[in-house]
């Protein structure tokens, strides 16, 4: 059976052939760019590579998954009557209900029809006479489109690790970022967990309940904040609820990552000793991302994020109760947050229980798997199952695994080989008609996604709608403005301590990726001022064509 006969096989028409915008993506932000064009009378194409709406939530099942933002600001604000509506279970919403929450919404503006599943956009190539793009599909098929809006994500295409004898290991391999559908049940097993990013921190509490024996291969330890989740009470859903509007409008302008938080008004130097142990104690048993709003300068000075950085070593040398372990997990080669801070449920505890283990790989370093081992430097450890929390090709993976042809045939690709190269995050120049929602160059990964994925959708809409009121056919960003725009994200970026560690932010998980610190970091109220200016101004950077006059018939 063709994929076009499994989308309408699931009540989906067919691609009929010609649409106003072709959408890649069938996340947060290919969901609600969807809602938008249809509420202005354009016809859209969804291509989505699941089985189901969802994006990251669709992929990321593992044991504990968990959003690090928490639920009540975690959702879309753009309609009232829906963020009324929809009842929040936890402080943190579990991977579950984040999925069951995009299905209602998908539900609830009739969203499957537009939307092809189980396919992937394999190309996709402008041609410069029609303005127009043509996008060939997994199917088969080649439909076209006026625009293209890459809704592909950030944190989509999982990395699997190049480790020797990964082919050979007879027993089951699982992916965190790939995780079946059915469920996974370790009970009895002897288990192997590689990779400590968040994924890793989020599923070991969890697996370690169920396996027999699990060991956790860490090659760069994290800083990671106990969640303190917990079932939300009425009160605190109504808190939001009676303010919603004004707490949004919070969000998206006055808060640097799109998080309502209470705002610091000093930096940790500000304090003594006493003072900032207490502050930071108050935020600890507080829990979740706030932990780094205590202070204003954490991202900034490096003395002042050593105070907090060596808050959370002790506690970690508090909760290990062995001191080699403890000394282990203590993180000691990045400033605290310069990595995406994690989040954890009894992270740290679980090395106490009796059936984990912890192996440093990078004085012990993995050598290779064998079919039912893993073998490292010092020694082999059995295992029936691994599980790798390895992590993405992160902003641009999915965008790089699409062959995107612009003006004269270069490749995305091509354009990008040194680092992603875009105006605003939203644009790259010889790439007309081509929109990218939350892409390098935009706060993105910084930010709350969905603050950002809303005002990206909003953007692109009121940019398309521009050009159709006037007749213009194909919008580009400028290279000057580009190159501006470059200079100034990597400037930004340099004011603070980001660069300081190799994350994913810099590209640095991937061997051969440009290191460049990717997302923009002036904040989204200051980002969501230059776009709305921009767009004030006449759409300044842009380059905007009008259609040819249609050449009159002469009579003779
Ligand atoms: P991350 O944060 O990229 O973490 C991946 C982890 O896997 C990290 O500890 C890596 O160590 C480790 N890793 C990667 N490759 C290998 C190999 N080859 N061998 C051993 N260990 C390896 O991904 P996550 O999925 O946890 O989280 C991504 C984001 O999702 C997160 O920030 C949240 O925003 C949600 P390294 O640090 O590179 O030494």
């Amino acid at each position: 059976m063709s994929a076009v006969q499994s989308a309408s096989a699931k009540g989906q028409p067919a691609a009929t052939g010609a649409y106003d915008v072709v959408v890649v993506g069938a996340g947060f932000a290919g969901m609600y760019m969807l809602h938008r064009l249809r509420q202005q009378g354009l016809s859209a194409r969804v291509y989505e590579q699941g089985g189901d709406v969802g994006g990251t939530w669709y992929w990321n099942r593992y044991p504990g998954a968990r959003c690090d933002v928490e639920s009540m600001q975690y959702s879309y604000s753009f309609d009232e009557e829906l963020q009324q509506e929809w009842e929040w279970s936890e402080r943190y919403a579990p991977q579950p209900e984040i999925l069951k929450y995009a299905g209602h919404v998908a539900d609830r503006y009739d969203l499957r029809r537009d939307i092809q599943f189980d396919t992937r956009v394999d190309r996709a190539a402008f041609d410069e006479t029609a303005n127009r793009w043509s996008v060939a599909t997994s199917d088969g098929n080649t439909v076209t489109a006026k625009y293209v809006v890459l809704a592909t994500g950030c944190l989509s295409n999982a990395r699997m690790p190049d480790i020797k004898g990964l082919a050979g290991f007879k027993g089951k391999v699982y992916h965190t970022g790939h995780w079946p559908h059915e469920r996974v049940d370790f009970t009895g097993q002897r288990v192997a967990v590689i990779g400590t990013g968040s994924s890793g921190i989020q599923a070991v509490p969890v697996i370690a309940e169920q396996a027999s024996h699990l060991t956790v291969f860490q090659r760069t330890a994290n800083f990671s904040i106990p969640a303190r989740n917990a079932a939300l009470t009425a009160e605190e859903r109504e808190a939001f609820r009676s303010n919603y509007p004004e707490i949004r409008r919070i969000a998206r302008e006055e808060m640097r990552n799109g998080i309502v938080q209470e705002v610091p008004d000093r930096g940790a130097l500000d304090d003594g000793e006493d003072e900032r142990r207490a502050r930071f104690e108050s935020r600890w048993s507080k829990g979740g991302l706030t932990f780094m709003g205590v202070y204003n300068n954490l991202a900034f000075d490096k003395a002042a994020n050593d105070t907090a950085a060596d808050f959370v070593r002790n506690k970690i040398a508090e909760i290990v109760e062995d001191p080699h372990t403890a000394k282990l997990l203590q993180p000691n080669d990045h400033p605290i947050g310069s990595k995406r801070i994690c989040i954890d449920t009894d992270y740290f505890t679980t090395f106490n229980r009796p059936n984990v283990t912890l192996v440093d790989i990078k004085s012990d370093p993995i050598q290779g798997i064998l079919p039912h081992a893993v073998r490292t430097s010092a020694k082999e450890i059995e295992v029936d199952a691994l599980v790798l929390a390895t992590g993405f090709d992160a902003m641009t993976g999915s965008v790089a695994k699409i062959d995107i042809r612009g003006r004269n045939g270069q490749t995305l690709n091509q354009k990008w080989a040194e680092g992603p190269r875009t105006y605003l995050g939203l644009m790259s120049a010889g790439f007309p008609n081509l929109f990218i929602i939350t892409g390098p160059g935009s706060p993105s990964v910084l930010s709350n996604m969905i603050v950002s994925i809303e005002q990206h959708v909003d953007w692109i809409t009121d940019c398309i709608a521009h050009m159709r009121d006037r007749d213009l056919v194909a919008i580009e960003a400028s290279r000057d403005a580009e190159d501006k725009w470059v200079a100034h994200v990597n400037e930004v970026a340099r004011t603070t301590l980001y660069p300081q560690a190799n994350s994913w932010y810099m590209g640095a998980n991937i061997p051969g990726k440009p290191q460049i610190f990717m997302p923009y970091i002036g904040g989204v109220g200051l980002y969501r001022q230059i776009c709305n200016d921009v767009a004030a101004k006449g759409y300044e950077g842009f380059a905007m064509t009008a259609a040819k006059p249609l050449k009159r018939a002469v009579s003779s």
